[in-house]
């Protein structure tokens, strides 16, 4: 569907078009004009302003009032301060390992760029916003750990929704910040996608990710099995010179008996050994759903610095409102880093609050100095720009509890709901969060992150949705087709739970298929990259970057839509974002840069009407000159 003509045909590529072949396909000779990127920038905001951003349909609110955003002061004239960059390139990996875990102050990762929109905002926040503060956080905040900005759903959700290409996002923000660490979030064996991919598109993966900017792979399995993270572990390890962080996912509670009978202290303890052992060079603790509560980390923290030498890193959802006393106890027991949002960004089901963290141990001995007035004008940036994405936020209002009930992790919490709603499930939603707690017994008790906690929700969905409880499940499981990918997990497909499969729901779930128990990617063919590169060739008319190649193999339709989009369109990842989402109104005008030192100016005049072929004129300003764009109107 890409050929649009006769150059890009694999007959005429292969120099096999011969006279007959040329006079049956006249077609191929129809050569679309090349569009400037003034004209695909103007074709999309034409058809942002006639039929809306697909992505915010239904959900406008005309009232809202969009402010723009103040810049956070930085002075350009020097370049920033050195930071953890540069440590990690004067000690190389295990030496700055060592160097962490000996600092006496304690550091701060802020996922604002990542965990914190994903969490709070539906992953959707772009380069665009990011860019503008990027050089400055650099300037103001060097002694920043690291700043997460890459992985988990990042990568699907800016190719899927936003037309854009997470590679260059990643590259830019390298390009901004010289000095700090860059931090991406890789889900083991499962890369940055839902499934098992063949290891050695992983490792080519992590090594162009490397490439590109990221210095902190954080690793881990949502089932915590070793397995799904030690090939990972090694590829950061022996492929980068960058660092392996690797993750003990927290569910449950040591600290209670009705919880810890699976997961508890020497299940933790014996977890972090294998990852120390299999090359890691810091730890993690990954509290995905916010709960270890604060006695808890001191009895985990302490033990752990006990038990192995590498430093502890804690992230926490601060779902419940608890965590940042959970923090407190961190701090005191000796964890070395630990995650935070800036302040308009942090809350609820994202990280606690970096700018009243750093408060809450300023004049103690642990105290790292950060300067709190720029702090927040980079929250207030950040509350400015949060409005722009209105049509994503969640409704959750306050911190509840209830997380310590059901354990959904912070990044679905919120996601949940909209799921639910459009399932028409809206007035069942308490139903379904304590069916996700009953599917999570039924499971065997699992842990359960992404990939692993998006199944358990899926089957709670379905319960719910055919009034089904899960007493019903082995009741009447044979005659019930269970979502795909509840059996997808049962059959081994994203890895091995701690102690097995509970055996009866795992036949009732899988019929006479057969389960597997060794690594999902031991059964998938390497991956053929020269043959790929051709085939992306021949797929999409001209040969692609090697990123537009990785891209395509991890997410093949998701890809393909993207790649029409940027073909029709151009990089869209230099509108501004309320232009993005919302299109201009006639007699406004914006500024777009659509490449280093070239801006243009468009402004809308005004739409026309809907004629005979179903297009609009639409009439634009551009640079003062005006321009006509037929735009046809599909609402
Ligand atoms: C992800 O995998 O995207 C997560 O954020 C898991 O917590
Ligand atoms: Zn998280």
């Amino acid at each position: 569907q890409f050929l649009q003509n006769i150059i890009a045909h694999p007959v005429f590529m292969a120099g096999e078009a011969n006279v007959d072949f040329i006079k049956d396909h006249q077609e191929l000779f129809k050569f679309k004009p090349r569009q400037d990127r003034a004209t695909k920038v103007l074709s999309f905001l034409g058809d942002v302003i006639v039929n809306g951003n697909p992505d915010v349909r239904g959900l406008l609110d005309p009232k809202r009032e969009l402010r723009k955003p103040r810049l956070p002061h930085f002075d350009p004239s020097t370049p920033p301060p050195p930071g953890t960059k540069d440590k990690l390139t004067e000690l190389g990996p295990d030496e700055f390992a060592k160097w962490l875990r000996a600092d006496p102050q304690i550091h701060y990762t802020d996922t604002t760029l990542r965990d914190a929109h994903q969490s709070l905002l539906a992953t959707r926040m772009r380069t665009f916003d990011m860019l503008k503060v990027a050089e400055r956080y650099a300037h103001q905040h060097p002694q920043t750990f690291s700043l997460e900005c890459w992985g988990g759903a990042t990568f699907d959700v800016a190719l899927r929704f936003l037309h854009e290409d997470p590679w260059e996002r990643l590259a830019k923000l390298r390009a901004a910040v010289p000095n700090i660490l860059l931090q991406m979030l890789i889900r083991g064996a499962n890369g940055v996608g839902y499934k098992a991919y063949p290891d050695n598109l992983t490792e080519r993966f992590v090594e162009q990710a490397a490439e590109t900017g990221i210095d902190v792979f954080r690793i881990f399995d949502s089932l915590n099995w070793m397995k799904g993270m030690e090939a990972c572990i090694g590829f950061v390890r022996n492929r980068t010179d960058r660092l392996a962080e690797a993750c003990i996912c927290y569910t449950g509670d040591i600290l209670d008996p009705r919880r810890n009978q699976k997961y508890n202290l020497n299940y933790y303890l014996r977890l972090a050994r294998q990852i120390e052992d299999a090359g890691a060079h810091i730890l993690c603790i990954k509290d995905m759903a916010g709960l270890l509560k604060p006695y808890a980390a001191t009895e985990l923290i302490t033990a752990l610095r006990d038990t192995i030498k590498l430093p502890i890193h804690l992230h926490t959802h601060d779902t419940s409102s608890l965590q940042p006393a959970t923090y407190l106890k961190a701090v005191e027991a000796g964890v070395d880093v630990i995650d935070v949002a800036l302040g308009a960004l942090s809350g609820l089901t994202s990280q606690p609050n970096f700018n009243a963290v750093v408060e809450m141990l300023r004049g103690q001995e642990r105290h790292r100095e950060f300067n709190q007035e720029s702090l927040n004008e980079f929250s207030n940036y950040w509350e400015t720009v949060r409005e722009y994405y209105y049509p994503f936020e969640s409704g959750l209002k306050a911190g509840t509890s209830e997380v310590f009930q059901h354990e959904i992790p912070g990044g679905q919490y919120s996601n949940l709901r909209p799921q639910a709603a459009s399932l028409g499930l809206l007035d069942k939603f308490e139903t379904v969060k304590t069916t996700f707690a009953e599917v999570n017994q039924l499971f065997g008790d699992i842990v359960k992150v992404t990939p692993s906690s998006k199944v358990v929700g899926d089957m709670a969905l379905f319960l719910v949705s055919n009034n089904l409880t899960t007493r019903d499940v082995l009741e009447k499981g044979h005659t019930l087709n269970f979502p795909e990918s509840v059996r997808e997990l049962f059959r081994g497909d994203i890895g091995q739970p701690e102690g097995g499969w509970p055996r009866e729901v795992q036949q009732v779930i899988l019929k006479d298929e057969q389960p597997f128990t060794d690594r999902p990617n031991e059964h998938l063919a390497p991956v053929d990259f020269e043959a790929e590169e051709g085939k992306f060739e021949q797929k999409f008319g001209r040969r692609g970057k090697f990123t537009d190649v990785l891209s395509w193999l991890l997410y093949p339709k998701v890809f393909e839509q993207y790649w029409q989009h940027r073909e029709e369109y151009g990089d869209v990842a230099v509108v501004p974002t309320r232009v993005f989402y919302y299109g201009l109104q006639p007699g406004e005008e914006t500024i777009i840069d659509i490449a280093r030192g070239k801006s243009i100016i468009v402004g809308l005049q005004s739409i026309g009407p809907v004629n005979e072929d179903g297009c609009r004129t639409i009439f634009f300003t551009l640079n003062g000159q005006t321009r006509n764009l037929e735009i046809r109107d599909t609402s």
